[in-house]
């Protein structure tokens, strides 16, 4: 998706870099091109309007038109802005607390056990941790399952309740269980729904309630496009969420 991108942006300053002297026909078809570009890879209709016109009054408050490399300054203003729109500041994810608690959400298939097991090889392999990952999708015993599995391939301790149908209080135990063990960072995986419902939400948010999480995050599916949005948003406003997971861009 992404090289598909960059390689029109590329195609798109063709139009400037070729030309002896920059007029203001070829700054703006170059960013008609560039918004072409951004429609075409499924960004927003408004942002990509609005990330344009910053480009242009950038291009034109710099003098674009009467710089010596005209091409390369437009190149570093979309670049720039492109990091800008990206979110232009690093957020670490908060593994502070003792055990930090990390809580999963999203919609079935999203990859939320995929992305638990990722997320726990990597806090145990680059940051020295001792993660525990918690099995609290009650609903479909392969879930289960699969997250031990998952946690056998990366070395990871599963913590899981076979019997029990209630989510809220698994979470709990399995915090206990950090806290009497010595695990420093707990990982619950929930269950999935194939579209919001009210049961999910509230269950979701009785878990959040109960283990008090440092991070909740919500897993989406790259490929989900836009409504990849929506569906973040309708999360935030009935959980409440502190980041959103990308998952399959592979
Ligand atoms: N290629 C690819 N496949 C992925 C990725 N993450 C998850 N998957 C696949 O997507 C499918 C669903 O992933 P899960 O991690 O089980 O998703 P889930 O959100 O836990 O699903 P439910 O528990 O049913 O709600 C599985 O077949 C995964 O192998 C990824 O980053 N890349
Ligand atoms: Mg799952």
């Amino acid at each position: 998706m992404f090289e598909n991108l960059s390689e029109r942006l590329e195609k798109s300053f063709k139009i400037l870099k070729g030309q002896g002297k920059i007029t203001e026909i070829n700054v703006a078809e170059t960013l008609k091109e560039v918004r072409r570009s951004l429609l075409d890879a499924d960004v927003n209709y408004k942002i990509a309007k609005e990330f344009t016109n910053t480009v242009k009054e950038k291009a034109l408050g710099m003098n674009v038109l009467t710089a010596v490399k005209p091409g390369q300054m437009m190149v570093k203003i979309v670049h720039d802005e492109l990091i800008q729109l990206m979110g232009g500041t690093h957020v670490d994810i908060n593994i502070k607390g003792n055990p930090a608690v990390i809580l999963m959400s999203g919609l079935q298939g999203s990859g939320k056990t995929t992305f638990s097991g990722k997320l726990a090889n990597l806090l145990k392999t680059k940051r020295g941790k001792h993660p525990l990952l918690v099995a609290c999708d009650v609903y479909r015993p392969a879930a289960i399952e699969q997250l031990k599995v998952l946690g056998e391939q990366i070395g990871v301790p599963v913590y899981s309740e076979e019997g029990n149908n209630d989510p809220v209080k698994i979470a709990l135990n399995a915090v206990k269980e950090a806290r009497a063990t010595g695990k420093d960072v707990v990982i619950v995986d929930t269950a999935g729904r194939l579209a919001i419902d009210e049961q999910m939400m509230n269950e979701i948010a009785a878990i959040k309630k109960a283990i008090d999480p440092e991070e909740t995050l919500f897993v989406v599916d790259a490929m989900t496009g836009q409504d990849a949005v929506n569906v973040a948003k309708e999360f935030d406003e009935k959980v409440g969420i502190d980041g959103v997971i990308l998952s399959k861009m592979d």
